[in-house]
């Protein structure tokens, strides 16, 4: 049984090492904090969603944990219209609860944290590690620090949980299974319909919950292809390149997946604001190249 503690040692950067580390225990902080804290704040964040006490908390616990470190330079969030400083090198930006809407029915949220090696904004080139957690029926911490992706899973000892290895250079199957598409149908455009009517057609099921980490972790595991596209009313959709996108296509990357926006590598993008968005299409790398042909027509 590999433990987080030994994994890190063994094939992390030192410098990388204890920012996953503070990740890994500040997520059972989080966990417990879940059925505590389920309301509404009246605050909203730079992109005008209204937080919930938990955003809030959890945008807390991750920001002080990863700048007590030593390692960080500085925390960019999404709850957070500018980054606190720190005295390190690194630069995280972080969505430190994801899939807020899902909090009061009790679905799967997530935690999202890219790893950068520039002073943010920046271009997703720069990335040196990202990870995700989940929060479903089992606590889990999926990285990818330069060697595959590995995930790690909480497990109750004495009063301390420990990250026992999960699943090690974890690669996106090749075989697509599932596919999930957010925003609203008929704001598609014309292209994305088309190609979700193909995926329909040749039997991929759809899996859709409504958190990003649910679904792409689901994609990430079964094969398939995760989209929140560009909308009618929304041509750079809703995730947000450095806290989102970037992050979990660094993860898609080293999965041997492929992560676009459309026409591009999502990790060449270079937002010009630490809140802006992109669209995104991100899974087994065949069928993203499939997407891109149908969106650009070449
Ligand atoms: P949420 O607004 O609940 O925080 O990041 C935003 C996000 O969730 C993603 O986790 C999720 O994929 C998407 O928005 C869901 O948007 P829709 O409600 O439009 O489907």
């Amino acid at each position: 049984m590999t433990i987080l503690e030994e994994y890190l040692r063994a094939h992390v950067p030192a410098d990388l090492s204890p920012v996953i580390s503070a990740i890994a225990a500040t997520s059972v902080t989080i966990r417990k904090a879940l059925p505590l804290s389920t309301g509404m704040t009246r605050g909203m964040n730079p992109s005008g969603e209204t937080q919930a006490e938990v955003d809030v908390y959890a945008n807390e616990m991750f920001a002080s944990s990863l700048l007590a470190t030593g390692q960080v330079a500085e925390v960019a969030s999404e709850e957070m219209a500018d980054a606190m400083a720190g005295s390190g090198t690194l630069h995280v930006a972080m969505d430190p609860l994801d899939g807020s809407s899902n909090i009061s029915t009790n679905n799967p949220l997530g935690s999202i944290f890219g790893i950068y090696s520039s002073k943010l904004p920046c271009c997703g080139e720069y990335l040196t590690g990202a990870a995700f957690v989940t929060y479903g029926p089992m606590l889990t911490l999926t990285f990818a620090a330069g060697g595959g992706v590995q995930t790690f899973v909480a497990i109750e000892r004495g009063d301390r949980p420990e990250f026992n290895l999960l699943e090690g250079d974890l690669r996106i199957p090749e075989k697509p299974e599932v596919f999930g598409f957010g925003g609203l149908r008929k704001e598609w455009v014309e292209p994305v319909e088309r190609f979700v009517a193909s995926l329909e057609s040749r039997g991929m099921k759809l899996r859709y919950g409504g958190t990003f980490v649910g679904d792409y972790n689901q994609v990430l595991r079964y094969g398939g292809i995760f989209g929140y596209p560009a909308l009618k009313n929304k041509p750079r959709g809703k995730l947000r390149v450095l806290y989102e996108a970037a992050p979990m296509a660094y993860i898609t990357r080293q999965a041997h997946g492929r992560a676009s926006n459309g026409s591009r590598d999502i990790l060449s993008l270079t937002p010009s604001s630490l809140a802006e968005s992109t669209p995104v299409y991100m899974g087994t790398e065949s069928l993203v190249r499939e997407a891109e042909a149908m969106i650009t027509g070449h």
